[in-house]
């Protein structure tokens, strides 16, 4: 008899129809398929509850919220996910902060998940689990006796071996990836990486099938390269323009930049970029504008805080260098933009700047080129550092971390002929056709469908467990 799809990620939508890209489409699929989304209850609680409660629309499929306290949010999520796993996986090592309580906030909240979770879910329910805030959430599951297929995404790039080593040695990411019956990464080179870690531990096998035997687990790794609702953005960029913000010098030359507030983005770079441009730029009658909307995330962490400053900083000087009276030449917005706004704005901009020096994939890359009309279409720049370069091979591809590169793209695109911008445009809109993120829901849960439990009875009753399922 087959069970329920339960969704687990850190953040759960509590709205009726949730809007982004991801939260999105699990919340389309959950509307076809019922079954439970489980995410972090945004509230802070003195002493966090034993189980899960219902928060939120319940209307399609439950949504069931764990309550974490104060302490859980600075060592779980500020502190590991955040000040250890997200660095390591983005290749700063640099920034890492190491504390034991971060550790030990870390298993205490994944620990104390799958005790919840044991508790709603059935022997063939299939569990989805998401990102790098529940690496061993797996494990943890199997130790309590969970039976059935466990499936983990990872939307963030996969640490190279040798990043690996930054990590505190209690995180063995080869054991709890093992625990998975499926894990999934958004590119090739993830694999490869992943593959990589695997091959350096003595406990693990590659398989004739392509799994990997770790200790008596067996997991298969594959990628699953994310995208977006294709449809509903190109839908919402043909609508006719009539945003009061955009006028006077935006309307020319727009180039467009959109990220969150994240060091990963290589926002300093791009801006350093932009200002070479002007300064190098052959046509001075020529007045672009470099439009960045980037809202701040996770500013407790002090690099978040840092990377503000910077950023106000550097655009003060681009303009202040290059202002004339009716142009401002970098126009950075600090905060969350209606999509459908977003989509017109996109649509309107001649490039997009999508610089990142690490990016599981980016999303906005897609976007971008999903808004742009066919017949006279802007042009990408994008990083060789973001998964979506693997397949979007005709963007402007570029070194984020190479100032004069990135300088001499923008003039090439400001200055690129129609018909070189419309096939570039068409080859790179055929890949976001590809991976739409309805389709890649569903090949993500038809591999995890056919993939075998790897759950072993025998072995949980001899190691003197007792079914609490
Ligand atoms: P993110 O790091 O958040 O996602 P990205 O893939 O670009 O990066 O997705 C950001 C989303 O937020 C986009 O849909 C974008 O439109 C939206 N957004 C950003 N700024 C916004 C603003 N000011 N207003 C409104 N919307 C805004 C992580 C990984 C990525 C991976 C995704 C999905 O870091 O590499 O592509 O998950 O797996």
């Amino acid at each position: 008899m087959s069970g329920e799809l339960i969704v687990v990620s850190n953040r759960m939508p509590t709205a009726a129809v949730p809007s982004g890209g991801l939260v999105f489409a699990l919340h389309e699929t959950l509307r076809k398929t019922g079954g439970i989304w489980i995410g972090a209850d945004p509230e802070h609680h003195a002493s966090p509850a034993g189980q899960l409660k219902k928060i939120g629309d319940q209307t399609f499929y439950k949504r069931l919220a764990f309550e974490i306290s104060e302490e859980d949010h600075e060592t779980y999520y500020l502190g590991f996910a955040n000040s250890v796993l997200w660095p390591v996986c983005h290749r700063r090592g640099d920034l890492v902060q190491m504390s034991r309580s971060f550790e030990e906030g870390y298993r205490r909240v994944n620990r104390r998940l799958a005790e919840q979770i044991v508790n709603v879910a059935g022997p063939n329910d299939m569990i989805w689990i998401h990102d790098y805030h529940f690496f061993p959430l797996a494990s943890d599951l199997r130790s309590l006796g969970f039976a059935g297929k466990l499936g983990f995404f990872l939307h963030i790039p996969f640490p190279a071996l040798g990043d690996l080593g930054a990590l505190p040695s209690s995180a063995n990411l080869a054991q709890w990836l093992a625990a998975y019956d499926l894990v999934g990464l958004q590119t090739r080179s993830d694999v490869a990486r992943c593959l990589e870690m695997f091959r350096s531990e003595t406990d693990a096998e590659l398989m004739p099938d392509g799994k990997i035997k770790y200790g008596d687990n067996r997991v298969a790794v594959r990628s699953f390269p994310i995208g977006i609702a294709v449809d509903a953005f190109v839908a919402a960029a043909k609508e006719t323009f009539e945003h009061a913000e955009l006028d006077g010098d935006l309307k020319d030359d727009l180039v467009i930049g959109v990220d969150r507030l994240d060091y990963s983005k290589g926002l300093p770079n791009r801006f350093r970029a932009f200002g070479r441009y002007l300064e190098t730029r052959k046509d001075r009658s020529r007045r672009p504008s470099l439009l960045q909307i980037a809202p701040p995330t996770r500013e407790e962490v002090s690099a978040y805080r840092d990377i503000r400053h910077e950023l106000e900083e550097l655009s003060g000087r681009v303009n202040g260098e290059n202002a004339a009276l009716d142009w401002t030449p970098v126009r950075y917005i600090h905060r969350n933009i209606d999509r459908d706004v977003l989509a017109k704005l996109y649509r309107q901009a001649r490039v997009g700047l999508v610089t990142p020096f690490a990016d599981g994939m980016n999303l906005v890359a897609k976007e971008y080129v999903a808004a742009q009309d066919p017949e006279d279409p802007g042009v990408l720049i994008l990083s060789r550092m973001a998964g979506a370069a693997e397949d979007m091979t005709q963007a402007l591809l570029v070194n984020p971390y190479d100032i004069e590169e990135m300088s001499e793209a923008l003039a090439q695109a400001l200055d690129m002929p129609l018909a070189e911008r419309k096939r570039r445009h068409a080859h790179c809109m055929e890949q976001v056709k590809n991976t739409d993120v309805l389709r890649w829901n569903e090949s993500y849960l038809a591999a995890l469908k056919e993939s075998r439990s790897t759950f072993s009875w025998a072995k949980f009753y001899s190691n003197g467990a007792e079914s609490n399922v």
